[in-house]
């Protein structure tokens, strides 16, 4: 049977979503004239918003989408900029019934361009307290490594990150950007210390590279949830240890098929997940980008999968006791 409407009204968490990717062509436009930042001219995608968005719809890889969310999210300069960002991905979020979102940002490309930590984390801080206040919406911040830059710099932004763990804005570390010939055993060193200081631990891995990295994300940096991991039937022993240890898969479907990382949603290893009891949940990744936010991500699998009222409610429950808030607040959405 249908389960739109169902799908539609579930309650929902979220925890695979870059708040820069959250940026519309629209805010891009709007920050650029705002803040006075150029935007490319020698690249026709930047004529005007739809010439963007139409760009888009085009990506051949994960670097072929990188290179136009590193330029845009050059318009975010001041503190009211990443909370007018962080508010709009929140309003969007609780339309589709999103209850508790954990959320990624990337340091790194703010702070390189002259952005202070503190501005970025107090917007966000704003924005998160209106989600709050406003309707009921629970978020963390997870901070991503660009894992681009040498692992020596990147250790840098992670101690820059630290006090804020302390003062409980940011709950988890994350691993972003190009996967391919930047495996996670390269991150250990920050891994190790975030480990011992109390972070909450997460990286992609298999999304474009192969089994291997989502091993190593595991094994070396210790991991208790993997962003993307699609590649698990390569390694059924894995595939094992992720059920038996409850290691989260956080899937974004249409981010999956818009990279050509599958051709359809429908070769995304879903069933065989349910079946085998990986956890899993259903995300936007970036959805300015990648043509819809959580609700159309659970639409596109569930046009693909046709799953039932039984499997959603498992999916949505298993998200919720792997989700990094409090114990109190997992029972209040449970
Ligand atoms: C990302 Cl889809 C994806 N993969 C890796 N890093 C990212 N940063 C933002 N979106
Ligand atoms: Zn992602």
């Amino acid at each position: 049977h249908d389960l739109h409407q169902f799908l539609c009204a579930l309650p929902k968490v979220e925890q695979h979503i870059h708040l820069e990717g959250s940026l519309e062509p629209s805010l891009v436009f709007e920050l650029a004239k705002r803040n006075n930042t150029p935007l490319p001219t020698d690249d026709p995608a930047y004529r005007d918003i739809d010439s963007l968005s139409a760009r888009y719809r085009k990506f051949t890889s994960l670097d072929d989408f990188l290179h136009y969310y590193f330029i845009n999210m050059g318009t975010l300069i001041h503190e009211v900029d990443f909370e007018d960002l962080a508010y709009r991905y929140f309003q969007k979020a609780h339309s589709q019934r999103v209850i508790h979102a954990e959320v990624f940002f990337d340091p790194q490309a703010h702070t390189s361009r002259g952005v202070e930590f503190s501005t970025i984390v107090n917007g966000f801080k704003k924005a998160r307290q209106r989600a709050k206040e406003e309707f009921g919406l629970t978020s963390g911040l997870i901070v991503c490594l660009l894992r681009h830059i040498p692992p020596a710099d990147c250790h840098k932004a992670y101690i820059q990150a630290r006090p804020y763990l302390d003062s409980g804005e940011v709950t988890g570390l994350g691993l972003s950007s190009t996967e391919l010939g930047n495996p996670p055993h390269l991150f250990k060193s920050s891994y190790d210390d975030a480990k011992a200081a109390g972070f909450r631990l997460t990286a992609h891995a298999g999304e474009e590279a192969d089994v291997s990295y989502m091993r190593s994300a595991v094994e070396d940096l210790h991991c208790t949830r993997i962003d993307h991991g699609i590649k698990l039937p390569e390694d059924p022993d894995l595939l094992s240890q992720f059920a038996k240890e409850r290691i989260l898969v956080t899937l974004c479907p249409l981010s999956n098929v818009e990279l050509r990382c599958v051709k359809s949603v429908s070769e995304l290893p879903i069933r065989q997940y349910l079946q085998s009891g990986v956890p899993l949940s259903i995300n936007s990744d970036d959805p300015a980008y990648f043509g819809g936010y959580i609700q159309e991500n659970y639409c596109a699998v569930q046009e693909a999968f046709q799953l039932s009222v039984n499997d959603w409610q498992g999916i949505v429950q298993g998200s919720i006791e792997l989700s990094w808030c409090g114990q109190e607040r997992k029972e209040e959405m449970s």
